[in-house]
């Protein structure tokens, strides 16, 4: 097999003190945290969109990224020859995971059969390399956006033969990646929202969102796929307004439409800030209702208002990340997923490296300075005291639903006075997180 890249053997575990800048500081698949191996936990995943058909085109230029194997045609030859430069790449870096949308592996035919049929065709190569490699599918999804047939969304199109088109490419999809052994299946919204009510039936799209995950679901049990269904919270970007906003909008949704212990979320880091909350609180909300599946890791730009999809490189946005992962037990079957681009003057494929192994080293110190805090309880004493009025008396009585309102009133016309607040301390705590950083 020839090799894309020459100058790169496989990125191993050197530790802190390495100046290796192709050599793990922090990651170490077998170093065990909490009672879990480091690749067991973190579950690590290259994006095949990002990372393997990504240019750097932008909306004022060409793009920059010529890969010297790739012609840049939608081929298949060139669409195969990809998967070959892709299980290089996953195998040398050793993530354990990649993911994927049916047109990043597989070009468009002419028909919807033609495209099926080449998807099968690069499906099979994709089983041979997974076989030979032992990398697995953390997840795979539909592009529903890319295609000028979506114009209008796909599941929210005002058009049904969208609808119709739209379910036939995920019902195709969701096959692969049973086939592929995948272990879960995104929904992310892509063009399922809208930019203006005055052409819009809000209630209409929204039924026919809802109506589209569970024909999914029944197809997926019909063919005996297991994997976990994801959705995707993002508030913009295509359209002004996302149905799936942000967490709180998606399990709504899950809610209302009965979906709920049939789709999990997959949080972004750059969709949680584009919707105004930090992705602490996206993987918080998430996993106190039992739905945190899987995260899409990367960060945006606090100064650019667009999902910018950067590496993150931040220790106090992946010790954030660890701290709620972490107290979940991990996400398995989801897993940390690179949703992340080099930028587009980065343009050796070298940089594709760096930019991973910068990610995983990021998100393996955030995981020891997180295991480390949880160690010692430090937020976790100081949050159980916070709340500990209702722990006895008439705090038990306000949790256990054995007070009224009426009760209460006694309570406090007998009492008086609240006793006093206590500070909140939030400096102290932040310069105890600070210390173990
Ligand atoms: C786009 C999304 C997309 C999903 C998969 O912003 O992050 O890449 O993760 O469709
Ligand atoms: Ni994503
Ligand atoms: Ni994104």
């Amino acid at each position: 097999m020839s090799e894309y890249f020459p100058e790169v053997s496989k990125i191993e575990y050197e530790g802190p003190e390495s100046k290796n800048q192709l050599a793990y500081k922090y990651y170490n698949p077998d170093e065990q945290i909490e009672g879990q191996r480091m690749e067991d936990l973190l579950r690590f995943s290259v994006a095949y969109w990002h990372t393997f058909r990504g240019t750097g085109s932008d909306p004022f230029g060409a793009p920059t990224l010529l890969r010297s194997w790739d012609d840049g045609s939608d081929s298949v030859e060139n669409a195969l020859k990809r998967v070959d430069v892709a299980f290089e790449f996953i195998s040398k870096l050793g993530a354990p995971y990649y993911c994927f949308h049916d047109r990043d592996v597989s070009p468009e035919g002419n028909s919807l059969a033609e495209s099926n049929d080449i998807f099968d065709k690069i499906a099979a190569k994709l089983k041979e390399k997974q076989d030979e490699t032992g990398i697995k599918l953390l997840w795979g999804t539909a592009n529903l956006f890319s295609n000028p047939r979506f114009m209008h969304g796909a599941a929210t199109s005002c058009n049904a033969d969208v609808f119709a088109y739209a379910a036939a490419q995920v019902k195709k999809a969701i096959e692969v990646t049973h086939q592929l052994g995948g272990e879960n299946y995104v929904f992310w919204g892509g063009r399922e929202g809208y930019m203006n009510l005055y052409n819009t039936d809000m209630k209409r799209e929204l039924d026919h969102l809802a109506r589209f995950m569970h024909l999914a679901h029944d197809h997926a049990k019909s063919i005996g796929f297991e994997g976990q269904f994801l959705f995707e919270p993002k508030p913009k970007e295509p359209t002004k307004h996302q149905y799936d906003f942000d967490a709180a909008a998606c399990m709504n949704f899950i809610r209302a439409n009965n979906l709920e212990g049939i789709v999990k979320l997959n949080i972004e880091t750059n969709h949680a800030t584009l919707a105004g909350h930090t992705m602490m609180h996206e993987l918080e909300y998430a996993r106190i209702q039992d739905s945190l599946g899987s995260i899409d890791a990367n960060t945006g730009d606090l100064l650019l208002g667009w999902d910018t999809d950067q590496f993150p490189t931040d220790i106090y946005l992946t010790t954030q990340c660890m701290l709620v992962i972490l107290e979940q037990g991990g996400l398995t079957p989801g897993g940390i997923n690179f949703d992340a681009k080099v930028r587009r003057e980065s343009i050796d494929p070298i940089d594709l490296f760096h930019a991973h192994i910068g990610g995983m080293d990021a998100f393996a110190r955030g995981t020891k300075i997180a295991a480390a805090m949880r160690a010692d309880n430090v937020l976790k004493d100081f949050v159980k005291e916070r709340y500990s009025s209702f722990d006895s008396g008439i705090g038990t009585k306000i949790e256990n639903g054995s007070a009224s309102f009426a009760d209460l009133e006694t309570y406090m016309l007998e009492k008086g006075e609240a006793d006093a607040n206590k500070s909140g301390r939030q400096e102290m705590l932040e310069n105890i997180v600070n210390q173990y950083l």
